[in-house]
């Protein structure tokens, strides 16, 4: 090998709950805010598919899971669905759920997987939702008893636990633009939704603490990074400013127990600062993450601003700066993204450098191809070598920030195998396994699968 991976390194992949599990209506589960907005408005789905038919992982798991082990896993993240739990957010367990997560863990340690099991994933509770969602206290709360109980049930198996998935995708998506629901456009709910998840993170890591089960709890974030368009001091400043919204605002209370002076000064100067009570700060100082994942997509480019914002637009970030296209980018064909490789070595560096090397893992890597079928072979098989070159460069640069002792443990991508993806549904494919739609959701490696378990089987390439 020429690239080599030390020894237990984890290779896996992601997944989560609304997106793979389907049956989103049976055996008990009570609806999510997706659910709820599919059923009310489904034209804003791709082709009008909900997550009520996702990829049946549901009544799957027991196939999936030996193709998970012949695609070259020794490690799976998926995320439990809250509202499967407990259909009304909190009170009455679900003991269905309870057998299904059960099932799921035990299938996956029986064929030496370990799992990784996340909290949170985009996926509101539809009651939880009614009572304000992340806006309100009674929610996190909510919350922290869900988590105590996922660490009372499966906690004596599960060593690798994660209190949310990207937290700021819902701020942004369900606050800011619009694209998850409930799609306010307020900068000040927004705010008050941030601080509210990482104050739920910081309670449930609490909990998870107190319960000494022997094992690790963190946090997955997607960690952009923002580059200014120039050294200009105005093009430094928006991308900085960039940095402590999207970026900063969870990493730095989630591993630092603390937010950063300059985010609160914008916030303050604004009069967007959240409510809350002084006990919140000490709990999110005393209870940060054991090990973090990044999970990473595309870089942010930013420029300083060039024409003053209009006062009475809706307040969003990019009151603070502008975005540009980076002339001359490498895109990624299929999805339309910037691939810049180099930027999950930075983010890995930041934290080396910044945040204590503390302990961390690729958490999601990937990439979404459109009509994927037009690249199977005669035998059938997706020849998706674009996937196994962008993998490779990535994992390249991952390869160099551990020659310079980077604390970082892992790499999972996006996705196990091809799933639903919020309101993008099946448009845009990840899998290292096939899921056709059209054949009864059979499941079919492609050519990344197969490279997936040499990387694995070698630690390296
Ligand atoms: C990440 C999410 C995943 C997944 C992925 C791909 O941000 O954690 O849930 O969906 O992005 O993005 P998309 O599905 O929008 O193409």
């Amino acid at each position: 090998n020429i690239y080599q991976f030390p020894k237990d390194f984890w290779w896996g992949s992601a997944s989560s709950a609304t997106q793979m599990e389907g049956f989103s209506g049976a055996d008990g589960k009570g609806k999510n805010i997706w659910d709820h907005w599919y059923e009310t408005e489904p034209n804003r789905f791709h082709q009008g598919i909900g997550p009520d038919k996702t990829s049946l992982f549901y009544t799957n798991f027991i196939d999936d899971i030996p193709l998970m082990k012949e695609t070259g896993h020794n490690s799976f993240r998926f995320s439990i669905s809250w509202s499967r739990l407990f259909p009304k957010g909190r009170g009455e367990m679900n003991p269905k759920a309870i057998d299904f997560y059960n099932s799921v863990i035990d299938t996956l340690l029986e064929n030496g997987i370990e799992p990784f099991v996340n909290l949170y994933h985009f996926d509101m509770p539809m009651a939880m939702q009614e009572e304000g969602g992340w806006e309100s206290r009674s929610v996190v709360d909510a919350y922290v008893e869900y988590a105590s109980a996922c660490f009372e049930n499966f906690g004596d198996r599960v060593m690798k636990w994660f209190t949310h998935n990207e937290p700021i995708v819902p701020v942004e998506c369900g606050y800011l633009y619009g694209h998850h629901y409930p799609a306010f456009c307020d900068f000040g709910k927004a705010v008050q939704v941030g601080f509210h998840s990482v104050l739920a993170s910081a309670k449930a890591i609490n909990a998870y603490h107190e319960k000494e089960l022997g094992g690790k709890i963190g946090i997955i974030l997607n960690v952009t990074p923002s580059y200014p368009r120039s050294n200009h001091p105005a093009d430094v400043d928006a991308a900085e400013k960039s940095d402590l919204l999207f970026n900063r605002s969870f990493l730095d209370p989630s591993v630092k127990g603390t937010f950063p002076e300059k985010l609160i000064e914008m916030l303050r100067v604004e009069n967007f600062l959240p409510e809350y009570l002084t006990e919140d700060l000490d709990i999110i100082r005393d209870n940060t993450v054991d090990l973090l994942g990044i999970n990473y997509y595309q870089p942010r480019r930013v420029k300083a601003k060039e024409n003053i914002p209009n006062p009475n637009a809706p307040f969003l970030p990019e009151r603070y700066f502008d975005h540009y296209d980076m002339p001359g980018k490498k895109v990624n064909l299929y999805r339309g993204w910037e691939i810049y490789e180099k930027g999950v070595y930075d983010i890995l560096k930041n934290i080396q450098e910044n945040y204590g090397n503390i302990e961390c893992f690729i958490s999601e890597s990937g990439m979404g191809v459109e009509a994927e079928e037009r690249f199977k072979d005669e035998s059938g098989m997706i020849q998706d070598d674009y996937r196994i070159t962008f993998y490779e460069d990535h994992l390249k640069w991952i390869h160099q920030a551990l020659n310079e002792g980077v604390n970082v443990k892992g790499f999972h991508v996006w996705t196990f195998m091809d799933n639903w993806s919020w309101l993008n549904s099946y448009k845009n494919r990840y899998g290292l396994v096939e899921v056709d739609l059209t054949k009864n959701f059979r499941r079919t490696i492609k050519k990344s699968g197969i490279w997936y378990k040499r990387l694995s089987e070698n630690n390296g390439f």
